[in-house]
């Protein structure tokens, strides 16, 4: 049966959603042992219906800018299942989005919201609009003409979107604004807004908190071990990357890469991340070259001088890797090296940054690896706090978001692991992940009807 739904999924996709049907894959190959033990999945078509989002709506953006000129881009909001709540997940703003990619995205967002155990149902949206080197006004004006066509699909019990690549605090500000003019609706249609109009504390922080706090759980059962004084590589430079790097650092670990889509940067001293942040933080995009020339033994690999296939971030030996930039990043090639390198544990910040091949290397040679949908999902939990901070017009401090982000973290991976074990899969995370949000979204599916 599952081989069967993804070769209908191929046939009705074209082959610029190979990346959709990556995603899908990987989880239909974790269900079998699920599938075969109940016979309400077959009857209800919960695969078929799973796989399918409920809507995909693409819109024109419109918008001029600071000479006068007038531009297309395309937008997007797929919304893809709200069995368990409504729907939650990022915008994307980079000029390689494509419908596929969405569709990649919302598809593990489904499966992201239901680990946490959250009222939350899973969807993605952004558009191929190129955020760099654009003036805060021509970002203002674009995120102004995208939200004159979202407002129309969005609401606080429809549809919360949320930052993700190329969209952070700025532009959720730009966004929640233009909504609040057209609608004069004050409600929390959009997570990760400023503190100051209705954000949650620690929402820019929870994804990279949380995934410091998955791996500090899954080391701590798995191998009694900890980050402390522990070499450790973090790839990206963006919200999920700094504020890996900064737990990582505030808990004692020694992190020494980062990268961005030009380059890497390995500093054996240390990530300075006071001058990582002036280079990258709030939308600004300077070179990493900048890093090398500052700081004196750091070092700059150029993307395009190393070796097709690979990624020089996995090039340094670490205990434990953090790919936190973008999906597809982490090739075999690169998996290789890490584990000849004696690399323990990849935990991955990003969404489905480790290739197909990549994860059944690191399965095969017993590195622990925790996938995105589980390791990441501290930034959409926290993203759900502020949807009920919202709701109740309350203010939580931050110690109790912080304890909250903890609890929910830990929760994920012992629901990831347990799953893991009952199905004989002792620490396959993959299997773990996928079975346990299936199960749970499965259900609410069986219950609510056709
Ligand atoms: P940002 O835009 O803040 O940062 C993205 C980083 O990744 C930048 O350093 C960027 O470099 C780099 N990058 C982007 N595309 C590429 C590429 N093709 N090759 C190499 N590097 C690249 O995004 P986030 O940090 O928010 O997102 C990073 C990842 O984490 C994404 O996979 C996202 O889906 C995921 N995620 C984000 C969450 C959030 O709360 N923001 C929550 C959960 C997951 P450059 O500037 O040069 O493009
Ligand atoms: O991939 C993700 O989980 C996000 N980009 C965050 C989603 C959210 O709604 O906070």
């Amino acid at each position: 049966m599952i081989k069967k739904i993804i070769e209908n999924l191929e046939k009705s996709n074209c082959s610029v959603d190979g990346i959709f049907i990556q995603a899908v894959s990987e989880v239909m190959n974790s269900l079998q042992p699920v599938i075969e033990n109940d016979d309400r999945y077959e009857t209800y078509a919960i695969l078929e219906r799973i796989v399918t989002a409920d809507r995909i709506i693409q819109f024109k953006v419109q918008w001029v800018d600071d000479h006068n000129h007038v531009h297309v881009n395309n937008g997007y909001r797929i919304q893809y299942n709200n069995a368990l709540g409504p729907y939650k997940g990022g915008l994307r703003f980079h000029p390689s989005v494509t419908e596929g990619m969405l569709k990649f995205l919302a598809f593990e967002q489904i499966f992201k919201n239901s680990l946490t155990g959250l009222p939350i149902g899973g969807g993605k949206g952004g558009s191929d609009f190129d955020p760099k080197g654009k003036s805060d006004f021509e970002i203002m004006n674009f995120c102004r003409a995208f939200m004159r066509e979202l407002h129309l699909y969005i609401g606080a019990r429809i549809d919360v979107p949320a930052g993700d690549i190329g969209v952070g605090n700025r532009e959720i500000g730009f966004l929640f604004g233009e909504y609040k003019r057209i609608t004069r609706n004050y409600d929390g249609v959009l997570s990760g807004k400023p503190f100051t109009f209705g954000g949650s504390l620690l929402r820019p922080e929870a994804t990279g908190y949380g995934v410091v706090y998955f791996a500090q759980e899954m080391l701590k059962e798995e191998l009694e071990e900890v980050l402390e004084n522990q070499i450790c590589t973090v790839s990206g430079a963006g919200n999920v990357a700094l504020h890996t790097i900064e737990k990582l650092q505030h808990i004692g670990a020694k992190v020494v890469t980062c990268s961005d889509s030009e380059g890497t940067i390995y500093d054996p001293s240390g990530i300075n991340l006071t001058l990582l942040r002036i280079l990258k933080d709030d939308g600004r995009r300077l070179s990493l070259e900048n890093y090398a020339t500052q700081v004196q033994g750091s070092q700059y690999i150029k993307k395009a001088d190393y070796p097709i296939g690979g990624h020089a971030t996995w090039n340094i030996p670490c205990f434990a890797a953090f790919p936190c930039a973008t999906q597809n990043e982490l090739t075999e090639m690169d998996a290789q090296i890490l584990v000849n390198n004696g690399c323990v544990a990849v935990i991955e910040g990003a969404n489905m940054p480790t290739q197909p091949k990549a994860i059944e290397l690191f399965l095969r040679e017993g590195v622990l690896f925790a996938p995105g949908k589980a390791s990441n999902a501290g930034g959409v939990a926290v993203s759900e706090f502020e949807m009920s901070q919202n709701a109740s017009m309350e203010k939580w401090s931050y110690e109790k978001v912080d304890a909250k982000l903890k609890e929910i973290m830990c929760q994920i991976y012992k629901r990831v692991a347990l799953t893991a074990k009952e199905y004989g899969k002792e620490r396959n995370f993959v299997d773990g992940a996928n079975i346990a949000a299936f199960k749970r979204l499965a259900e609410a599916m069986i219950l609510e009807g056709v």
